[in-house]
């Protein structure tokens, strides 16, 4: 009886948490509603799941209490009931499902004209680099990364030469533009995350991964790794900054070509060696 009555506050308790928590999602500054919306049916689904199992439990517990002189009845085979379970079962499980597979399709998929931006993470800090005035990133290899070249830029690919090259972790992006985001590791696994943008998507050693976005808020947002990625973990950070068109273009207009950075570094170890 008890324990019946634990089980049904924990369901009341449950509920009041939800609705009078604080806690909410950060708000949106992008396209992706669709991925709140899907949460939100995700959320619904597994609350109605649930209530009914714990409920139900509770109610057992209550009413098959033990009684003196009470036997239990032997039933091994309900149809009825295993059909009704088995339907109710199905239709959760691809409303679980199905929604979730719609939005991935939509979110790896940038349509025509997205601007392509590259994100390099590595132990423990955000690269970012931008096509140049030919709207192209050159090619790259983890191999020629140097301290002259920490993207591992192809010199060979006349493409990559008028690439901008972004080192401090700050990144500005343009309001109301698609932008597919092409997701670089050059070391272990890490993830891209941008909550506000509902952006998330683990960067592989090894391969190039993508999703995209179009940011709808101006503001300065956190870019998080949300792959524990070793012991600077917590610290590896970086800043999305969406910004007016004009903002945008005195900004991008202030980056290092991957041409200059190359000049300017190998400079700067002559200098060093000078001294
Ligand atoms: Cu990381």
């Amino acid at each position: 009886m008890l324990v019946a009555l634990v089980m049904v506050l924990v369901v009341a308790g449950s509920l009041a948490f939800h609705f009078l928590s604080p806690w909410r999602a950060t708000p949106i500054a992008s396209n992706w509603g669709f991925i709140d919306d899907t949460v939100a049916l995700t959320f619904w689904i597994t609350t109605a799941g649930f209530v009914a199992v714990v409920l139900f439990m509770a109610y057992c517990l209550y009413r098959f209490r033990h009684q003196p002189g009470r036997r239990a009845a032997y039933e091994p085979e309900n149809q009825k009931l295993e059909a009704w379970l088995a339907i109710v079962t199905t239709i959760g499980v691809v409303l679980l499902l199905a929604p979730g597979l719609l939005v991935w399709g939509q979110y790896i998929t940038a349509p025509e004209g997205a601007m392509e931006v590259e994100a390099v993470g590595v132990q423990w800090n955000w690269s970012f680099r931008l096509p140049g005035a030919d709207k192209k990133l050159g090619a790259s290899d983890v191999r020629l990364v140097d301290g002259a070249n920490p993207l591992g830029v192809s010199p060979s690919d006349p493409r990559g030469r008028d690439d901008l090259i972004v080192a401090d972790g700050e990144l500005h992006l343009p309001l109301g533009k698609p932008v597919k985001m092409l997701l670089r590791s050059l070391d272990v696994l890490h993830d891209f995350y941008v909550p506000q943008i509902r952006a998330k998507m683990d960067l592989v050693p090894g391969l190039v991964s993508y999703l995209w976005f179009t940011p709808t808020k101006i503001g300065q947002y956190e870019i998080l790794c949300a792959a524990y990625c070793g012991v600077g973990h917590p610290q590896m950070r970086g800043t999305l900054i969406v910004d007016e068109e004009a903002d945008y273009a005195r900004w991008l207009s202030a980056q290092q070509t991957f041409e200059q950075s190359r000049k300017s570094d190998k400079g700067g170890e002559k200098s060093a060696s000078n001294e």
